[in-house]
């Protein structure tokens, strides 16, 4: 399979992030994709490529999941945010103050001119930095999630897009989780504009994957389905459990399958053949699969005991489907071994593929 990794990605570098009343230095790494990179050149799984979209289809791929006033956010934060104070210049924008849900009360319709503000209304957690290079970095990300979906609605069995930011925990208007766009929406529709009349996303990120599942959630034409830390007590929280099934034209095609902090592989691997069931029952055309390494035991703010090894019959598995896949890079944040583990599964892929 073709790789498509993103040269703008060291761009986004978060010195710190908000954990429970301090600061502590970011765990969404530059080295986490330097790491994937060098042992796809190491165990070469096919072409490494970067991204050749034009900007015009670039905009347009992105402005089909994400709000134009998102977008325009986005766009212009940095500049932004430095504007507030050239001191600013030093320091990663973070949030601090939110207007909630619909139901609080808070006016969401009227965007605020002070940026702090404008940065709490688009952001639903402080841990998520947003610096110098987040934009370009965020959209050379969605630009491999499109190149991908491009090779594999031309033909190709499959395809990854090494992306990093991650995007799975980003909605059509907010940020949060590490997350700036969803590349992994951002593939789905790509494949549905391509002529797939069905596509499922499997995300198989430790997290529940609540910006995907937002963004799908009233459509019948993308089944969302996700295996994830049980919301109760994993990030991110306020999403993500069983009960969720999507709503309106959308009822019936989402999917959770929350598991608690602490299980292994025996039960997650049972689990993963309950969802390419849900994926192969709802005929789907393509597949995307948000692939975090962050179920693996060493992961430092993960709750599940996956081994290396493991990945390989998880890459296997996900082949099982027989569908034309996208996988695009997610969390896992045991970088020394992030780069053997998504290794593993993408070659457990192929080789049953
Ligand atoms: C893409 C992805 O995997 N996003 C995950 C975002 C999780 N953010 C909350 C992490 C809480 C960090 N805990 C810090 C522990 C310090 N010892
Ligand atoms: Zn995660």
């Amino acid at each position: 399979m073709k790789t498509f990794h993103n040269p703008h990605h060291a761009g986004h570098a978060g010195q710190q992030e908000m954990f429970r009343g301090r600061m502590v230095p970011c765990h969404e790494v530059p080295a986490r994709l330097d790491y994937v990179l060098a042992e796809l050149r190491r165990r070469p799984l096919g072409a490494l490529e970067t991204p050749t979209v034009s900007d015009a289809a670039l905009d347009a791929a992105i402005a089909r999941v994400h709000s134009v006033r998102y977008l325009g956010f986005l766009a212009s934060a940095w500049n932004d945010w430095v504007a507030m104070d050239p001191a600013n210049a030093q320091r990663d924008a973070l949030p601090s103050v939110w207007p909630l849900g619909n139901r609080h009360g808070f006016r969401h319709d009227v965007l605020p001119h002070n940026f702090a503000a404008r940065l709490g209304l688009f952001s639903f957690d402080s841990g998520s930095p947003l610096t110098a290079g987040t934009w370009a970095a965020a959209r050379g990300g969605a630009a491999c999630a499109l190149a991908a979906a491009h090779a594999v609605a031309q033909g190709d069995r499959s395809a990854f897009a090494l992306t990093r930011p991650p995007g799975h925990h980003a909605g059509p208007d907010f940020l949060g989780g590490y997350c700036f766009l969803n590349n992994a929406a951002i593939a789905a529709q790509a494949l549905r504009d391509a002529g797939h009349a069905k596509v499922a996303v499997l995300d198989v990120d430790y997290h529940h994957g609540n910006g995907t599942q937002t963004i799908f959630y009233e459509r019948a034409d993308v089944l969302t389905v996700s295996i994830h830390g049980d919301p109760a007590t994993e990030y991110p929280f306020f999403l993500g459990h069983a009960d969720e099934r999507g709503a309106a034209a959308g009822e019936g095609f989402n999917l959770n399958l929350p598991l608690p902090r602490g299980t292994g592989f025996a039960t997650w691997r049972a689990t993963l053949d309950t969802a390419v069931a849900a994926v192969k029952d709802f005929g789907a055309n393509a597949l995307v699969v948000p692939m975090g390494l962050d179920t693996f035991e060493g992961d430092p703010i993960s709750g599940f005991t996956l081994q290396s090894a493991d990945y390989l019959a998880v890459g296997a598995a996900l082949a099982g489907a027989g569908l034309p896949t996208v996988f695009t890079f997610e969390g896992g944040y045991a970088v020394d071994e992030v780069g053997t583990n998504a290794v593993n599964l993408l070659q457990g892929f192929q080789q049953a593929a």
